[in-house]
């Protein structure tokens, strides 16, 4: 297998996706077929979703509450603090999952760009409280309210046809910018996703127009697998340990 050299050189932006997780026993999107109680995840995980039916909404997010709080980092997500330990600022992890796992394994540079399973918001835009961190499975045909304003309560996701939080997305461009001002070699890896949803889909293509060099991580190949330079086949958790060359 061909490595990847982490030197002092190297600036890189891992992107990782739901087969990271998968190592872990969390099921992927694909895996599910993209359905959920037979229903597209695609509007479920969507404001139009959390307006028609927030008890199926909350049903989804506290099944997967449930499930994520069981499980455990596994050795993809170990190899990535290892590589952010050996590349300090010169790394930066942005993630499509929402299971919280990349922080438990240890990272600290995240951008968990499509929110967090383990976070709550008020769902009334006016409403002056903030995310907070909310661990509760809620039993199905409960749906939480809002202690300030009395508006269902939301899981802290950005779901599917809401933008992203700015100021992630700025995060990550920075980082890229900073990359190649600074004359060192920019390295973009995706690992795990299925490169099926934008903006992160979109990530591959920005860093080749930077120049940057682009790897893939990936059980198969994914829908946008042919823009990527390297495309390294397998499982994350045997191929993230084994890749990094850390000089
Ligand atoms: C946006 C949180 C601007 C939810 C997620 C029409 C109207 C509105 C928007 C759109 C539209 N058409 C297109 C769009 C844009 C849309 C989009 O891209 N849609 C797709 C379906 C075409 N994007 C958006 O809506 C985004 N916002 O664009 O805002 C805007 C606003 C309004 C109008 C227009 C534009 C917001 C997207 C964020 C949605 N939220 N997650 C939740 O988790 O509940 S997305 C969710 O699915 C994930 O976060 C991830 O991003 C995505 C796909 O999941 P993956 O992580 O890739 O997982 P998947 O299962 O798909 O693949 C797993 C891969 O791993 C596979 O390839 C498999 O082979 C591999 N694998 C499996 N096991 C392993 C493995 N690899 C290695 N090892 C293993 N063991």
């Amino acid at each position: 297998m061909e490595t990847l050299l982490l030197d002092s050189n190297t600036w890189l932006l891992v992107l990782t996706g739901a087969g990271v997780s998968a190592e872990s026993g969390v099921p992927t999107f694909r895996g599910m077929n993209g359905l959920w109680e037979d229903q597209p995840v695609t509007e479920v995980a969507s404001p139009q979703g959390f307006a028609k039916d927030p008890l199926r909404v909350w049903r989804f997010y506290s099944q997967r509450r449930a499930g994520a709080a069981d499980v455990s980092p596994n050795p993809g997500h170990d190899a990535l603090v290892a590589w952010e330990r050996h590349l300090g600022d010169r790394f930066l992890l942005a993630t499509q999952n929402v299971d919280g796992l990349h922080r438990r394994a240890g990272s600290q540079r995240v951008v968990e760009m499509h929110g967090n399973l383990f976070t709550s918001r008020c769902s009334n835009p006016d409403c002056t409280r903030a995310p907070f961190p909310d661990t509760t499975v809620y039993a199905s045909g409960t749906v939480p309210g809002c202690k300030e304003c009395g508006a269902l309560l939301r899981p802290h996701i950005v779901w599917f046809g809401e933008h992203l939080d700015p100021d992630d997305l700025t995060r990550i461009e920075s980082f890229a910018v900073k990359a190649v001002r600074s004359g060192g070699r920019l390295v973009f890896l995706a690992a795990g996703t299925s490169g099926a949803v934008y903006p992160a889909a979109g990530m591959v293509d920005n860093v080749r127009a930077a120049g940057g060099e682009t790897w893939l991580v990936n059980l198969d190949a994914s829908e946008n697998a042919s823009s990527f330079e390297h495309f390294v086949q397998g499982k994350s958790g045997e191929v993230l340990p084994k890749l990094g060359r850390l000089v």
